[in-house]
């Protein structure tokens, strides 16, 4: 039988058979971290006491919080620096541009296993490699040379026919098959790509895709490397790092879709869930206050090519502020040699510095119930910023033609190639801003940047309330909100716990604290998008000892095991407050009394025996 793109580059990288739905542990290959959650990714590492990473290459990123407000941020940004000086990993400074975008020029090789602390890893799987997102960690674990587990995926085949009309792009197949498949579809899955309509995409327009697949909860998505993977690398001068890898022509998937992307509109995510999608049929005329063209979904030059050829001569509406970040160095440079800046800035752009910044809240959030355009991966609740605002995604044409004329507006069949697609000379390499490491000097530790706190295990049986129940699809951002105020102390587990929940409960806190922790319930998918640790660790902080829900998001149910909580899948009905006893035997059969509604509900926790030894050790760092 004939093997997928993924089950070839799995093979290659363990000894385990591959099993659907078994864990396998496969060897990393790369790792990376961005300082948002590299920060605690490196405190751990260093608690493992190697004396240098050993994984083939690490990369720290710095991309996140790069406002460089008070003093903590750039203590963060020091501390990471010298750390990666001391134990042989590269850096990336603040304004060099977004991990997933760098990772993709500069390191991604086909065929290679990638892990990330950060949920858009898969973007690098746009180059034929395998990139998989991550809790800091496990991809400390990882740097460390261990092996990674992962439940052994389902491979979804994603068949490509037709081609692109102008003005619908990469970015409407992706939005059309999160509304196909849902926020939840694609949980351990691998979504691969097939048929004649992938020769029609450049890798970058590929790594919006499987960017963007992390909003299905996807393991990774993953595109064949072929000739334009090599032609790719060719412009990055790095042909030497490809290899084809495709699947055979017997190769067989698990389940299959189809997207005749010549019959394909533009399509957007509606507020506030990336699976609310509709046509812009629908959609045209709705007013915008703010368009946003950046983020690491789409921030490539093949991006402002598009955006600069709707712009060309035209102005941005007199009620829209139209921001952009190109998504690295090479990007802005790139623009700034085209002439690509300058109709940006005479159309009226706000130029942004290639880094997160607004996707994560970081700036520019909308006015009060002002409805934003964004060319980003999320628009969950209170992401933006403005809890009030109506935040959509769409695809960068849509973006542009929208801010010129003030509505939401339908870009097919606009003439979009103004500008010749790059050729070698065009691609600027400059690394003046990623720092390779000497293995030597001190590591800086500023104020702010505090030791984990010790966790206890959270034994077999106990009585506890329940501290918040939860609709389905909570997301890590609901759990550990991002934004200006609370990225600072991703250093500083205390001080972050006071922002848990606090978008959708503010008394969580202090209710926590007054007793003494409890247990959390939700619905379906718990935990679903970004690989942020804080949102398993300050919840343990704060005392939780275990999550009831319908079924977790895989990065997120790691994260929990890893910091000793058991995440318990059942549907559970309770209120908050309600008291709760829960009973754990030793071969995991788990009995929940809802002693306030007189509710039992008996079920059973399926672990590993890893897993079960960390949650019987009250988390990895204590085994
Ligand atoms: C995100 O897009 O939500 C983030 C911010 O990049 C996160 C990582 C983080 O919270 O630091 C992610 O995607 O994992
Ligand atoms: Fe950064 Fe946004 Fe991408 Fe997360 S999704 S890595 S915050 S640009």
């Amino acid at each position: 039988m004939g093997l997928t793109v993924t089950e070839k580059i799995l093979k290659a990288h363990t000894n385990d058979e591959l099993i659907k739905g078994e864990t396998i542990k496969i060897k990393i290959d790369q790792t990376l971290t961005q300082d948002a959650t590299g920060t605690m990714a490196y405190l751990e590492f260093m608690s493992m006491g190697l004396d240098r990473v050993k994984a083939d290459l690490c990369v720290s990123y710095v991309d996140h919080n790069t406002l460089q407000n008070g003093f903590m941020n750039m203590d963060d940004h020091e501390f990471l620096q010298t750390v990666a000086n001391k134990y042989g990993i590269v850096f990336s400074k603040a304004g060099n541009g977004i991990c997933h975008q760098l990772n993709l020029e500069n390191f991604a090789i086909p065929g290679r296993t990638i892990l990330g602390s950060d949920s858009h890893t898969p973007t690098s799987s746009a180059m034929g490699a395998l990139a998989i997102g991550a809790g800091g960690l496990d991809v400390a674990c990882a740097m460390a040379g261990r092996p990674f587990a992962i439940v052994c995926p389902k491979v979804v085949n994603v068949k490509l026919t037709g081609k692109l009309r102008p003005g619908v792009a990469p970015k409407d197949i992706i939005i059309h098959l999160i509304g196909l498949m849902t926020v939840k579809g694609g949980i351990n899955k691998v979504i691969e790509y097939t048929g004649e309509g992938v020769n029609t995409l450049s890798v970058p327009e590929r790594a919006t895709i499987t960017n963007m697949g992390a909003e299905l909860g996807a393991t990774t998505s993953v595109f064949p490397s072929d000739e334009k993977t090599l032609e790719f690398l060719k412009l990055q001068g790095r042909e030497k790092d490809w290899k084809e890898i495709k699947a055979d022509a017997d190769a067989v998937y698990d389940e299959e879709y189809e997207i005749d992307l010549s019959s394909l509109k533009p399509t957007v995510s509606c507020p506030s869930m990336p699976d609310n999608t509709k046509t812009i049929d629908d959609l045209k005329g709705i007013k915008v206050n703010q368009v946003l063209i950046g983020s690491c979904t789409n921030s490539s030059y093949y991006d402002f090519i598009k955006v600069a050829s709707i712009l060309k001569g035209n102005k941005v509406h007199p009620n829209v502020s139209l921001g952009i970040a190109p998504g690295s160095k090479q990007v802005l440079t790139m623009l700034a040699k085209s002439g690509i800046l300058e109709v940006l800035l005479e159309a009226g752009a706000r130029i942004l510095e290639s880094a997160c910044g607004p996707c994560i809240g970081m700036g520019q959030s909308p006015c009060t119930d002002g409805v934003s355009l964004r060319t980003f991966n999320r628009n969950f609740y209170g992401r933006s910023g403005t809890k009030s605002a109506q935040v959509y995604l769409c695809s960068p044409e849509v973006a542009a033609y929208s801010a010129i004329n003030g509505v939401i507006s339908d870009p097919t069949g606009l003439k979009l190639d103004l500008w010749p697609l790059p050729k070698k000379e065009d691609f600027i390499q400059n690394d003046s801003l990623f720092i390779y490491p000497k293995f030597d000097g001190e590591i800086k530790m500023g104020p702010n940047i505090k030791p984990l706190p010790k966790f206890e295990p959270i034994g077999k049986h106990f009585t506890s309330k329940v501290m918040i129940s939860l609709p389905d699809n909570i997301t890590t951002d609901h759990i550990m909100p991002g934004g200006g105020n609370v990225l600072p102390y991703r250093s500083n587990i205390v001080k972050i716990s006071e922002f848990c929940f606090y978008q959708i409960d503010e008394s969580f806190h202090d209710d926590c604290i007054a007793n003494g922790g409890g247990i959390i319930v939700a619905g379906a998918n718990y935990g679903q998008g970004s690989s942020r640790e804080h949102a398993a660790i300050a919840p343990r902080y704060l005392g939780i000892k275990c999550v009831v829900a319908e079924s977790f998001a895989r990065i997120h149910k790691k994260n929990l095991m890893n910091f000793g909580i058991l995440p318990i899948e059942a549907k559970f009905k309770a209120d908050k407050f309600d008291e709760v006893e829960v009973t754990i035997s030793d071969n995991w059969d788990i009995e929940l009394k809802n002693l306030t509604q007189n509710i039992t509900v008996n079920t059973h926790v399926d672990l590993t025996e890893e897993e079960q030894s960390l949650i019987n050790a009250g988390g990895l760092l204590n085994l």
